[in-house]
């Protein structure tokens, strides 16, 4: 019972605030004007990432950081149920990739991609089941919205998106 993901007691339930969330964006709007559709919470700007050509081929999980890394953020680090949704929202309610993956220092834990642990999760029913042995990155909105599933870093064709995570800017950039 080491691994981070079933050694949390009670099991942590994942909410999803829809409602909330867009109050929130219609509300409070600093800092994420770029991307045009980023989306802010708490500090940060989310925003979704994709290939720019028609349909919607597959993104493996490092082509996505590297598209957030152009664009001066990460792909996102949850740390809360509110956070989970507006991620699930920034992605167009699509397959995508979090930061998340598993840990290489214990391979029965995920960490997030900056080493830090993992203090919230929304895990799927049965995930993650590191189904094919090297499921070692994480994408969000599997089967229900906000909820994760480990899956191959490379070749999962059911993902064509990232969400990244970047600081808001003070005074509206
Ligand atoms: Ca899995």
């Amino acid at each position: 019972m080491s691994s981070n993901f079933i050694s949390f007691s009670p099991p942590m339930i994942c909410f999803v605030y829809a409602v909330v969330i867009r109050v929130l964006q219609r509300t409070v709007s600093p800092g994420c004007l770029d991307p045009a559709d980023a989306l802010y919470y708490d500090g940060s700007c989310y925003f979704k990432v994709f290939r720019q050509v028609p349909g919607k081929p597959i993104l493996s999980a490092g082509e996505a950081e590297e598209m957030c890394n152009e664009k001066n953020g990460h792909l996102a680090i949850i740390k809360n149920e509110v956070e989970n949704t507006i991620v699930s929202e920034a992605a167009g309610v699509k397959q995508a990739w979090i930061g998340a993956i598993r840990n290489p220092n214990n391979t029965d834990e995920f960490i997030w991609q900056d080493g830090s642990a993992l203090t919230f999760y929304c895990w799927r029913q049965r995930e993650p089941n590191n189904l094919l042995g090297n499921e070692n990155c994480v994408k969000t909105n599997y089967v229900r919205l906000g909820f994760w599933n480990d899956t191959p870093c490379k070749d999962d064709k059911t993902v064509h998106y990232g969400v990244c995570e970047k600081p808001a800017q003070s005074g509206g950039g």
